[in-house]
């Protein structure tokens, strides 16, 4: 497309704080009026954003050292957590699902260091590493694997269903896409709230073909929801790539039809996530606009742990592990001198020790009592109403 007919953003809302969204009436809106110019393309890249250059800084993004270290320990957390619970699902601890993050750490802890800790987050059910990077405990996590009373949501919901509600960690969810028009209603309420704050909600790459990402996408766009919907799009959706199940494979231009920002993110460098959702949570804060986020990242475990992952070869997975996001951080922070292997390796170290304290502290939780089988689920007094 040509410069002179690139489209800009548009400007819907008011900048800053801005009243709750009319939705009673359409005065606005042009009724019954349909186009009479011809149509000016097809979007080309020139219309998106790409977040795939690299080559920051912390300078030139405003971390200090302690945040680079914070950010490592973050991220191997995560990692050390989830290689314990493979342990234990292996040993039978934990039942039921179990979806490893392994390999996607950057999009949880570049996410988290770009938003401001109000700014609500909530995702599917592969929940564990945004969960720790948002402030749950370790203990209260594996708990929560064991099926225990002291996890997170009273060892009723399992893997898939971490919340931590003073953290503003909405779930964990595990119905694919169930969580996408959630976000937006978070972002919503922040609008009609006058909170500031941004939704952010992610989903997978196979969840970007379900009819509730192309609702709430809409809805957010037409009603100016601050809200990112990023997608960790990590090439495959259960065995099932995104070539072979997507129409348009790349999955930001998704964002043109709703007249939204769509951009492109490395989601192997945690710089590169921290640039961009600094940027994008910047602009959906000051507009009250949405953004279609494509994070482009990898998981080297199978989709659960009864995927034998025969759908990818071993050389697919080595060379995805050469851009392993922790070593790339770790490598950084030893280059600038902040600190040195030795140091970096204590930090694992610790981070292994917190994890085996948790695996203990599960342990020795208590499963729920039968009893309280039916307590914390949403009953409708009246159900049922339709006679
Ligand atoms: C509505 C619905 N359909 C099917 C499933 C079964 N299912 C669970 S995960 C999954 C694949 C989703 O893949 P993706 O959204 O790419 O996320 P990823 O697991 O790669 O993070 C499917 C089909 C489900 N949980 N919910």
């Amino acid at each position: 497309m040509a410069n002179e007919t690139k489209k800009a953003p548009r400007k819907r809302a008011a900048k800053g704080k801005s009243t709750p969204p009319d939705t009673t009436s359409d005065a606005k809106k042009p009724n019954g009026q349909l186009p009479t110019e011809p149509p000016k393309g097809t979007p080309d890249d020139a219309d998106f954003r790409f977040y795939t250059k690299g080559g920051h800084t912390h300078e030139s993004l405003g971390l200090s050292e302690d945040d680079l270290v914070g950010m490592y320990r973050s991220m191997m957390l995560q990692r050390r957590f989830e290689e314990r619970a493979a342990q234990m699902y292996g040993r039978q601890k934990i039942s039921g699902f179990l979806h490893l993050y392994i390999g996607q750490e950057a999009v949880s802890t570049g996410t988290v260091q770009a938003l401001q800790p109000a700014d609500p987050i909530i995702t599917a059910y592969r929940d564990h590493g945004l969960g720790l990077a948002r402030g749950m405990t370790a203990n209260e996590c594996m708990a929560e694997l064991f099926g225990k009373i002291d996890g997170s949501s009273r060892g009723k919901g399992g893997s898939m269903h971490f919340f931590d509600v003073e953290h503003h960690f909405y779930g964990g969810h595990g119905i694919v896409g169930g969580q996408i028009p959630v976000a937006v209603g978070l972002g919503f309420a922040a609008k009609y709230k006058e909170t500031g704050n941004v939704a952010v909600g992610f989903f997978g790459d196979g969840a970007i073909n379900q009819g509730a990402f192309h609702e709430a996408a809409n809805l957010a766009s037409l009603y100016d929801i601050p809200v990112l919907l990023c997608c960790e799009n990590n090439a495959y959706g259960m065995g099932t790539s995104v070539e072979r199940s997507t129409a348009q494979p790349e999955l930001y231009k998704k964002a043109y039809a709703y007249d939204m920002t769509g951009a492109v993110v490395n989601g192997m460098d945690v710089f590169e996530v921290y640039y961009a959702m600094s940027e994008l949570a910047k602009q959906a804060r000051e507009q009250n606009r949405p953004a279609l986020v494509d994070i482009r990242t990898y998981r080297y475990r199978g989709h659960s742990m009864s995927d034998p992952q025969k759908y990818r070869t071993k050389e697919e997975m080595e060379s995805k592990k050469n851009e392993d996001p922790i070593i790339r951080l770790k490598s950084y922070i030893v280059d600038q001198g902040f600190s040195d292997n030795e140091a970096l390796d204590g930090i694992d170290e610790e981070v292994k020790q917190v994890v085996l304290e948790s695996v203990e502290f599960a342990e020795n939780s208590p499963f729920p009592p039968v009893e309280t089988m039916y307590e914390d689920v949403y009953v409708q007094d009246d159900y049922p109403f339709i006679v």
